[in-house]
């Protein structure tokens, strides 16, 4: 007989074990022990879980790096003894961390589902038990003895969604997260369906890899029609700046004045990685297209193609972390390393 899967399931925070303050009002984390018995229905899954918690529970507004590194080292020290991993996290930043694991856990071959809710586990009317519940049972599905899921995803409303892919688009609505250039891994209703086209297929059986440096000498520029060159150079002149996530409009494009690319292109080749990445919420960058993305592409701007920027962003950071080396770093990030984009 088949033993029952192992899931580990991390709790970092967010409104899933928040209650109100009673003096202020505001939701506030609360400790994990009395999350759980909140949901006795976890007894009846059919896998065995336990748990480790942040010593203190964040809100995800305060997540950053080197969270990140405790979650994945979490996941590390635990990779052997667990079938699957459930990380509980807030919602406003579970895509950057979904994104950012994805890209330090390499060889991955188990499930790290992450999850969390829009109203607490102790509210009435909760998204928080569903939420929880199917991503333990996600994290617990195997065929022929080996997890069904073998990368990092995001489970919200019904759907599994591959990390790297979504990002939080409602902050009222249960259905908070999207997948806008890629479709679901799986989706719950009467039956769980697994999409078997979507789910990443392991290619090879190298040992898991855990990289845990991450840099953090990036910025996010989004376009808007008015942004200035002092503004510009400004960023630019970021003491240490490695690397700019560049939100450009429509399929990458941006203004052609002349200070514009100048600084870009100076800046390029003092080092700076310019990556470019839509403001759209769905589609691709393709530089070229446009005249207005001609001169991106001959100065050496990376194509974030269809990535998330919080993909792009947490990309950087990794590859940036890695010490890739200048010749190569734009045909890297141009790859599509977890799936993260075409
Ligand atoms: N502020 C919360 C958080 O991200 C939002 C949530 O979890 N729904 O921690």
């Amino acid at each position: 007989m088949q033993s029952k899967p192992n899931i580990l399931l991390i709790y970092t925070g967010g409104t899933i074990g928040m209650m109100k303050d009673f003096e202020t009002g505001a939701l506030k984390a609360f400790n994990f022990k009395k999350l759980l018995q909140k949901i006795p229905e976890l007894k009846q899954l059919d896998c065995n879980i336990e748990t480790v918690s942040f010593e203190k529970p964040i809100d995800s507004s305060n997540m950053n790096p080197q969270k990140w590194v405790k979650i994945a080292s979490i996941i590390e020290e635990n990779y052997h003894a667990f079938d699957g991993f459930v990380v509980l996290h807030g919602s406003d930043t579970m895509s950057y961390s979904a994104s950012a694991l994805s890209f330090m856990l390499e060889n991955l071959s188990k499930p790290v589902v992450f999850t969390g809710s829009q109203l607490p586990i102790g509210d009435l009317r909760t998204d928080a038990k569903e939420n929880l519940i199917t991503a333990i049972q996600i994290a617990s599905l195997q065929q022929k003895g080996k997890p069904i899921i073998q990368e990092v995803g995001l489970y919200f409303e019904y759907k599994l969604y591959r990390g790297n892919r979504t990002t939080k688009i409602n902050a009222e609505h249960f259905n908070a997260f999207t997948s806008p250039n890629y479709a679901p891994l799986a989706e719950s209703g009467v039956h769980l369906t697994i999409n078997p086209n979507a789910v990443l297929q392991k290619q090879s059986t190298k040992k898991l890899a855990v990289h845990k440096e991450l840099d953090d000498n990036v910025v996010i520029v989004k376009m808007f029609p008015g942004i200035s060159e002092s503004v510009l150079s400004a960023i630019v002149a970021i003491p240490n700046l490695k690397g700019i996530v560049l939100e450009t409009y429509g399929s990458g494009n941006a203004p052609t004045e002349d200070w514009f690319i100048q600084i870009l292109k100076k800046a390029i080749k003092n080092g700076l990685h310019v990556v470019n990445v839509t403001q759209c919420s769905g589609g691709s960058v393709n530089m070229g297209q446009y005249e207005t993305s001609t001169q991106l592409k001959k100065i050496g701007v990376i194509s974030g193609k269809d990535i998330t920027t919080e993909a792009a962003i947490t990309k950087l950071m990794y590859l940036i972390g890695q010490n890739v080396a200048p010749t190569v770093f734009k045909t890297i990030f141009e790859t599509s390393l977890r799936g993260e984009m075409i």
